[in-house]
């Protein structure tokens, strides 16, 4: 029998990679989906029409315990991947109330749903190294404590600790995973790494004339998503349920992402991007680095991208998709 898996957020970056992982493993894949995705296909499912025809999707939103409950009463699951939030920092700054809501009553109505209708299902959180903020140490592991300096952070500890006390009080199989930044070619615009790759790839098409970015020396470890939902699978594959780090324990900053995506391009960084203080955070999160020894002691797990071999695959994406003129696959079919 195979197993059945429910991905909130499956329409994101880290849930369409997960589905993709958890199909080529013989799950049956189930997502939940907002009602206004089922209603723009075209745009909403860009990251999922390879697949669309092989996994089942439900309409609910994280603003919603009905819907969700409704969603979880209808199918038993082997493991549920909370995955679906408000995932981008900044915008966290401009409106923390719906972040907060939509991120900790998302997460808090998933596990109630799931404690009081299926409490064997396995719970996946997506914890972030956001949780970590202002750090105590370096690089920061499972015992370093949280500072958050962001509603968005604030939020992901919310959940975090959401996800400990059912696991503690119902004895739920519930884990969260503590996950460094992670990109790829599906990654948001928004986030540093594809701003500046897609912003190389436009300058050296003639199609843009500067990129103006905030903090050029903020630090990152960043890898990639697809070794990350790999994790995210082996975390809930354990005899008995944890936390853990899940990072590459390679540090760069946004000024080496630059140089690095414009130099793939024969471009030098320093004469197209324009550093624009109001693209500042409020609070700034100067530096990250991950220490995960404990998953690759535990789960086996290693990344195996390099920040260079990312830059370049995120680079050389942007450019075929913007030479081709074709920036979305159309989607041929709808569930
Ligand atoms: P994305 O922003 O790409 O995806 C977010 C997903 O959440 C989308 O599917 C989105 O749906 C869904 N979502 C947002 N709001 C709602 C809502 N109100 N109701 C239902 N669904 C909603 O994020 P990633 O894939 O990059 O990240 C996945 C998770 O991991 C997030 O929780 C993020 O905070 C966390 N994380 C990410 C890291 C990273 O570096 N990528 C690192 C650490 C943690 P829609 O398409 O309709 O907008
Ligand atoms: P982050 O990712 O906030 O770490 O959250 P993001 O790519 O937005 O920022 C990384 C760093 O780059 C600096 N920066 C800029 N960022 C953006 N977006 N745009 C700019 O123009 C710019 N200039 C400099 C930022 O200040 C920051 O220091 C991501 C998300 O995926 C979260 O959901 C996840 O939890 C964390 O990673 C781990």
């Amino acid at each position: 029998m195979s197993k059945r898996a429910l991905i909130t957020g499956i329409t994101g970056q880290d849930g369409s990679y997960l589905a993709e992982h958890l199909l080529s493993l013989g799950y049956e894949v189930h997502g939940l989906v907002r009602r206004v995705a089922l209603e723009v296909p075209q745009h909403r499912f860009r990251r999922l029409t390879h697949i669309l025809d092989r996994i089942h999707l439900h309409a609910a939103s994280l603003e919603s315990y009905p819907s969700i409950f409704n969603v979880i009463s209808r199918h038993e699951f082997d493991e549920c991947y909370h995955l679906a939030a408000q995932s981008f920092v900044a915008e966290s700054f401009a409106d923390g109330f719906s972040t907060m809501d939509m991120n900790i009553n998302g997460a808090h109505f998933v596990l109630a749903a799931l404690q009081q209708l299926q409490p064997r299902c396995r719970f996946y959180f997506a914890g972030s190294s956001e949780m970590f903020g202002s750090v105590r140490e370096s690089p920061q592991n499972e015992l370093t404590p949280f500072h958050p300096r962001s509603p968005y952070g604030i939020s992901k500890v919310a959940g975090h600790y959401l996800t400990v006390n059912y696991r503690e009080s119902y004895g739920m199989f519930a884990c969260s995973g503590i996950l460094f930044n992670h990109e790829s070619p599906r990654r948001g615009h928004e986030f540093v790494t594809r701003k500046v790759t897609s912003s190389a790839a436009k300058i050296k098409l003639g199609m843009a004339r500067e990129v103006r970015l905030g903090n050029l020396d903020a630090v990152r470890d960043w890898g990639h998503s697809k070794d990350y939902v790999r994790a995210m699978h082996l975390i809930l594959q354990q005899d008995r349920p944890d936390d853990y780090v899940v990072a590459t324990g390679q540090a760069h900053s946004v000024r080496q992402l630059c140089e690095l995506a414009f130099s793939t391009l024969d471009l030098d960084y320093r004469d197209w991007v324009v550093v624009d203080e109001r693209l500042r955070r409020p609070a700034e999160v100067s530096s990250l680095l991950g220490d995960a020894s404990k998953a690759r002691r535990v789960l086996g797990w290693s990344p195996t991208y390099s920040f260079e071999s990312l830059v370049r695959e995120m680079v050389a994406s942007d450019l075929a998709e913007l030479e081709s003129g074709v920036p979305m696959v159309p989607l041929e079919s709808r569930p």
